[in-house]
């Protein structure tokens, strides 16, 4: 089960704002004063390098948080102040981005609201949690070299009114590319700037393909984030039916029986896994998927090996409804703003992916309480992670279709020539925002936009 590290709870929060901060930050900061009532959840955060042990006799060196990968699982209830004091022990600059969150601009922990946290420094964040549902959070500088290395965990928001399960597990994919001497490999190459990486070593939870147990006759809850730079995992556990009970926003209406379910880059799905009747083994691996990249998955690869143990008591019913989501729209709709991915040839990273025709593209602004109905249109031969700071939306069309069941989400696939539509309220958090493609090397050629929500 998660652990939590280095924390503490009650009031009065431990922490001092951060130093030569800007304006929305102090705002921020200050609008996060804990209540009554309320836990204030502190953790320090500590980046540095480690050995990073991935399975026995083998040990890397990783950029781990509080000395491992991942770092910490945070776990808070809905209505908690979470202060975090990250401590930066690398030899390069970092921040923290909230991934999922609906926070303030200045708390996102993107370059853009803030200064990156030096070697030495100290930064920290402060806000309110305002979702249920499982989110994470990872370095957003120098992502192709430090999510790579392992500054990334989970943060798991609950709410009193959900279901209870037999027993609940976090579980990380992710994937890296060890050379012969047992090094992470250093970014490079045009296959691995057009594909993005596609390591050699699959690890769920910082461990290569571990072994898991469950017992027969018990139903759990799965709260799955894929944490890798490019590698879409088209989850499969044996070819034996799940539920889909949550996707990046929380919980979904109904759950979903299916026995695969795709999560691209930094999409997060919950799951009811379960029962299982007798004791046996399965394989929890990624089918093949085939996304436009040069490396083409003809083979399903392992993850991690799931043993079904003896039979022990249950005491979870999958409840049939298990919240309402309320339509952002119905009926037809007009289009706000289209976002274009695309690519053109260049020399720095030889594939240069943009948006709107530009890399790290100026997009218009959006106003507080302003409806907005994106077509995020695909105009490249490879899927591309569409993912949106700071808000979530709901998809209306895939390719022209509605999608299966209705959802909040923070990242969506768009598919190669394909289009995704999407729906988002812009709610009163003004600031500099941003979406981008969360393949990590297309991000960092420049297939991102920023933008401001003003009031
Ligand atoms: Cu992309």
């Amino acid at each position: 089960m998660p652990t939590h590290d280095h924390e503490s709870h009650g009031s009065p929060a431990l922490h001092e704002p951060s130093a030569h901060a800007n304006e929305a930050y102090k705002r921020a900061y200050a609008e996060a004063k804990p209540d009554l009532g309320r836990s204030v959840i502190s953790i320090d955060l500590e980046a540095k390098e480690i050995d990073w042990t991935i399975a026995v006799g083998t040990t890397v060196k990783g950029w781990g948080l509080n000395g491992k990968v991942p770092g910490p699982t945070i776990e808070a209830m809905v209505g908690d102040v979470l202060e975090i004091r990250l401590t930066n022990h690398l030899t390069e600059p970092t921040v923290v981005h909230w991934h999922g969150l609906r926070i303030p601009a200045g708390m996102d922990g993107t370059q853009m609201v803030q200064r990156p946290v030096e070697p030495g420094s100290t930064f920290v964040y402060r806000f309110r949690l305002p979702d249920a549902g499982t989110f994470w959070y990872h370095s957003h500088y120098n992502e192709i070299v430090q999510l790579e290395r392992g500054l990334y965990g989970a943060l798991v928001v609950r709410s009193e009114d959900e279901p209870c399960f037999d027993h609940e597990r976090v579980l990380i994919f992710d994937d890296i590319e060890l050379e012969k001497d047992g090094k992470i490999k250093d970014p490079g190459g045009w296959i691995e700037s057009h594909d993005g990486r596609e390591g050699n070593t699959r690890l769920v939870n910082g461990k290569k393909e571990p072994q898991l147990t469950i017992a027969a006759g018990q139903i759990e809850r799965w709260r799955i984030i894929n944490a890798a730079s490019a590698r879409y995992v088209r989850l499969s556990i044996g070819g034996r039916p799940f539920r889909i009970i949550g996707t990046d926003g929380g919980l979904i209406g109904s759950p979903v029986t299916t026995t695969e379910v795709l999560l691209a880059p930094s999409d997060r799905v919950e799951l009811a896994v379960g029962p299982f009747e007798k004791e046996e083994t399965h394989r929890i691996e990624t089918l093949p998927f085939n996304r436009g990249s040069f490396k083409a998955h003809k083979k399903p690869e392992l993850f991690a090996t799931l043993n079904v143990g003896q039979k022990a008591p249950s005491k979870t019913l999958v409840p049939d409804s298990l919240r309402w989501i309320e339509p952002l729209v119905t009926g037809p709709v007009a289009v706000s703003r289209e976002v274009r991915l695309g690519f053109t040839l260049g020399l720095k990273h030889g594939v240069e992916f943009t948006i709107n025709k530009e890399q790290h593209h100026r997009a218009e602004p959006v106003r507080v309480g302003e409806l907005q109905v994106w077509d995020v249109v695909n105009r490249s031969p490879v899927h591309h992670p569409f993912h949106l700071h700071g808000f979530f939306f709901q998809i209306l069309q895939i390719n022209g279709k509605p999608p299966e069941f209705l959802s909040w989400e923070d990242t969506v696939n768009v598919p190669a020539f394909g289009s995704v539509r999407i729906v988002w309220m812009p709610d009163d958090r003004p600031g500099e925002w941003m979406y981008h493609c969360h393949i990590l090397e297309h991000h960092e050629a420049g297939m991102m936009a920023h933008f401001d929500v003003v009031r």
